[in-house]
């Protein structure tokens, strides 16, 4: 199924580049593209087991490996929706290797689980590329390689936000009184955010009352967030896991009559989130209803197709690489924080920003990566 080709690698640098390419494939049609398709033979044929579509993150995700992986671009994309569910995840990559596609690319729902069905992929011959969130698994030449966001970082870079927000405006530490609602149990994203708060939360001595489920949903959130309210009425940080929680904390709130704000020995309350996908996120940050959001970039498509056209032209890649991403805050007064002698600025947001950021989205070009990953 395999296409030999010279392909050159896509350098990171030239995402900007191929966004752009992507921009004008998707205006001639690229990721629904009606033209005769050849058969497979003259494409490299990529299976993606795909965790669901549980939030926006995911549905920018969903878009991004279509738009890079796609027929204009020399590639037949299949996309297998696993609705959360780890067993139809493996269902999927069975049947990718009944296909015998040339590459299996997973979004793993969670860590564990993993090491049966990565042994039948290698049995295969097929190669595996590991993406958004980890495996758990002790030989790691069971996949490939994996791309993918630091989830404790992003955790940690918000944490240290709120330690400088408490800080700037002379709240004592232990008048910090902080509920995580957790995303899915197990999944990578949740395990590395709910571990930097809950070192943040030592380090910095706030009162952590207590992690829920929230399960990166919208729904859960506002659901959750009234039983917050009755079990911690002491609450004024609610720290979501993702901004599709944040959504329904927000309206949970509104509904309670609680004021969302900055004033947290007042009675108000902060809500801090992750993801900065959707624009409604963005704009509720430029509100002040979000204080801070830690981005999780969910363009993995650029990314995926640099990998595989360096394997398919024989050339290294690297086994882990890291996404750089950004902390958003509109608060005044904190611009840049420093996480063990590292800083890492904070960046703003105005309507400008937001349509750029928004361009970049659509056409799966965002990326912020500086390093030559590939
Ligand atoms: C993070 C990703 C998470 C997002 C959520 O890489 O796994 O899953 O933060 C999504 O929005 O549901």
């Amino acid at each position: 199924m395999r296409k030999k080709n010279n392909r050159p690698a896509i350098k990171p640098a030239k995402y900007l580049m191929y966004g752009l390419m992507a921009a004008s494939l998707l205006l001639s049609g690229c990721a629904n593209s009606d033209a005769e398709s050849p058969g497979s033979d003259d494409y490299v044929v990529v299976g993606f087991s795909q965790v669901g579509a549980e939030s926006d993150w995911r549905a920018a995700n969903t878009e991004s490996m279509k738009t890079a992986l796609c027929e204009e671009t020399g590639y037949k994309l299949i996309i297998e929706d696993a609705q959360q569910k780890q067993s139809n995840q493996i269902t999927a990559v069975r049947s990718f290797i009944q296909q015998g596609v040339d590459y299996i690319v997973i979004a793993p729902v969670t860590e564990v689980g993993w090491e049966t069905v990565l042994a039948e992929a290698k049995d295969a011959g097929i190669p595996v590329i590991i993406v958004d969130r980890m495996v758990s698994v002790n030989d790691y030449s069971l996949f490939k390689c994996w791309v993918g966001s630091d989830f404790k970082l992003e955790a940690l870079k918000v944490c240290e936000w709120l330690n400088s927000f408490a800080k700037t405006n002379h709240i004592d530490s232990r008048d910090i009184h902080i509920v995580n609602i957790q995303g899915t149990l197990g999944a990578s994203a949740q395990i590395g955010r709910t571990e930097g708060l809950r070192e943040s939360a030592t380090k910095n001595g706030w009162d952590l009352l207590g992690e829920v489920q929230g399960e990166f949903t919208k729904a859960k959130g506002y659901e959750v967030t009234f039983e917050i309210l009755d079990k911690y009425p002491n609450v004024n940080v609610i720290y979501c896991e993702n901004d599709n929680e944040a959504f329904g904390v927000l309206e949970a709130l509104e509904a309670s009559g609680k004021t969302v704000g900055s004033d947290i020995t007042g009675g108000e309350i902060m809500v801090l989130s992750f993801d900065g996908v959707k624009s409604d996120a963005m704009n509720l940050l430029m509100d002040g209803k979000i204080a801070c959001i830690g981005e999780c970039n969910p363009l993995h498509g650029p990314r995926v197709r640099a990998i595989i056209d360096s394997l398919e032209n024989n050339q290294p890649v690297d086994k882990l690489t890291y996404v750089d991403e950004e902390v958003f805050s509109t608060f005044e007064g904190i611009s840049n924080i420093d996480l063990n002698g590292k800083k890492y600025s904070i960046s703003s947001m105005d309507d400008e920003k937001l349509l750029e950021r928004q361009k970049l989205f659509s056409i799966g070009a965002y990326t912020n990566e500086t390093s030559d990953a590939y």
